[in-house]
């Protein structure tokens, strides 16, 4: 059986009154494996050992009328006692080289880890797979060790392929239909991608748990597009997708969905028509359901951030993954207090990011370093170029997404390919909000260039830059207050232009 395990949807049972509601947990293990689920472990930290060896004959009854294997929590006593196929073993439980001598080689032994050091020594070990977590926080286990999040699943995944392991994986803790498919997408590495994902109460919680299994299956077995990698080969000439992805927005008008600060609301909007798109600016949740179906994107710019906002941004994020349409989030002021730290790590949990936008400190608060106390969201340079192109490079691999640091030079990654923006000018940094309406303007290119966001952000990125050249350049322009109704009109022209084929401005890029 070792071998041909699906490890896609794997049920924990929990027998707690809160989570079975009176239910007989033989009843809804059953419906759950009708479902689609592929194991089943069985997890009670309560019941006396005569009451758990009947429990596990009773489900062993059940898995084995479906071919399907029944591993015991913890207590290699009662597998042994049922004779089910194995046990499941966290880093407090007995040692896996004894489990497995009392067990035998042809028993299934899983291993719980949340480091990669746990994990290297379970594979040592001889574990047959490994249960990964806890990744987010969830009621059904308080006393976790550590909340690992994707970004930790994906550096176990990428060790243990090195070492050239076949063991299988699962992830577990707060997994649910909402979040499957972006922890397996997130999660995965070039060489190793999760097996599937471990749940109690998606399914044994539920009102309906065989559908439960059932969807989550799909979920796990279809491909979720979020973000498709482009090859190399895709290094091509501005020319060649700028022009095309500026005509796109100038035709087809997209929804720029804005959740954004009160300094910015007016000038983000005027910046969406200038390029040619259509703003909305709502701050209220509860819309984006409706609005995340008009085949636009969504900014989530956390400037104004409070707990009734921070509710608010999850619930509209949520809509536009679920919807497939591109998210924008610009952390601003990420590092300046332990609301905001706190607010991107709720932010980045909750939902797919397609493109991350902020400057230096910023960047740096949503990679982890919390040094970069920020002095308020003023942008503060440390990092020499090498440094900058080194950590927009390892987050937007981290995140599999497009991740934009904005400064005297920009730079963008998507992990491949990495582009640095030369244009632009001083006064851009000398009026308020223009690093935030940057974000609008992207939001603008990834909606109508969804098969290659790095592209729609290096376009949007080079029109708002080129802009603000000209309009500084401009005889009329003799400080930030003149400059700013400026760059609106020559935002309008460039956009303008370019929808007519000339492109002439591409010449200016550096
Ligand atoms: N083990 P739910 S988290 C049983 O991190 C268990 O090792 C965990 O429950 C670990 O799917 C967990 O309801 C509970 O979040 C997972
Ligand atoms: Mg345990």
């Amino acid at each position: 059986m070792k071998g041909n395990i699906d490890y896609s949807v794997y049920l924990v049972t929990d027998s707690t009154p809160a989570i079975l509601k009176g239910r007989d947990l033989v009843d809804v293990v059953e419906a759950a494996v009708r479902g689609g689920v592929g194991c089943v472990q069985l997890r009670d930290k309560t019941s006396d050992t005569a009451e758990l060896i009947s429990t596990a004959r009773r489900l062993h009854e059940v898995t084995q009328r479906y071919h399907i294997p029944l591993l015991i929590n913890d207590r290699v006593d009662v597998a042994l006692a049922v004779r089910c196929e194995g046990v499941h073993i966290g880093q407090d439980d007995m040692e896996l080289p004894v489990a497995r001598q009392l067990l035998g080689p042809d028993a299934i032994i899983g291993v719980t880890v949340s480091t990669v050091e746990e994990a290297l020594r379970a594979c040592e070990g001889g574990a047959d797979y490994l249960g990964i977590g806890t990744v987010y926080a969830t009621a059904t286990k308080t006393n976790t060790k550590n909340i690992i999040g994707a970004a930790g699943v994906q550096k176990i995944l990428g060790t243990i392929a090195h070492t050239g392991a076949s063991v299988r994986t699962v992830c577990i803790g707060g997994i649910n239909e909402s979040n499957v498919q972006r922890i397996l997408h997130q999660s995965s590495s070039p060489l190793k991608a999760l097996d599937g994902v471990a749940v109690v109460s998606a399914v044994v919680g539920v009102p309906d748990p065989e559908a439960a299994a059932g969807n989550l299956l799909s979920l796990v077995k279809t491909h979720a597009d979020f973000y498709r990698q482009p090859s190399r080969a895709d290094r091509i000439s501005l020319d060649s997708y700028v022009p095309a992805i500026i005509k796109k927005i100038h035709d087809t008008t997209p929804l720029s969905h804005n959740m954004t600060n009160l300094v910015v609301q007016n000038f983000a909007a005027n910046v969406a028509l200038a390029m040619g798109a259509s703003p909305i600016m709502a701050n209220y949740g509860e819309e984006a359901a409706d609005l995340c179906k008009l085949g636009g994107s969504l900014v989530i710019n956390m400037g104004s951030v409070d707990p009734v906002g921070l509710a608010n941004y999850v619930k509209a994020l949520k809509a536009y993954n679920m919807a497939r349409q591109p998210v924008v989030f610009d952390p601003v002021g990420a590092g300046a207090t332990a609301v905001r730290r706190a607010a991107v790590k709720t932010i980045m949990a909750e939902g797919y990011l397609d493109v991350i936008k902020g400057n230096e400190g910023e960047i740096r608060t949503v990679w982890g370093n919390h040094e970069a106390q920020q002095r308020g969201v003023d942008s503060s340079s440390t990092l020499d170029a090498d440094q900058k192109v080194a950590l927009v490079q390892a987050l937007a691999t981290r995140e599999k997404n497009v991740v934009i640091m904005t400064g005297k030079s920009d730079f963008v990654s998507d992990g491949q390919r990495t582009i640095k923006i030369d244009n632009g000018h001083e006064y851009l940094g000398a009026v308020t909000g223009t690093g935030c309406v940057l974000g609008t303007a992207v939001s603008a290119a990834v909606a109508v260039h969804k098969e290659d966001k790095l592209q729609g952000a290096v376009a949007a990125m080079l029109l708002f830059e080129t802009a603000a050249e000209v309009a500084a350049a401009r005889a009329d322009v003799q400080g930030p207050g003149t400059f700013l109704p400026a760059f609106l009109d020559e935002l309008y022209n460039l956009r303008q232009a370019t929808a007519k084929g000339e492109v002439g401005w591409l010449r200016r890029v550096k």
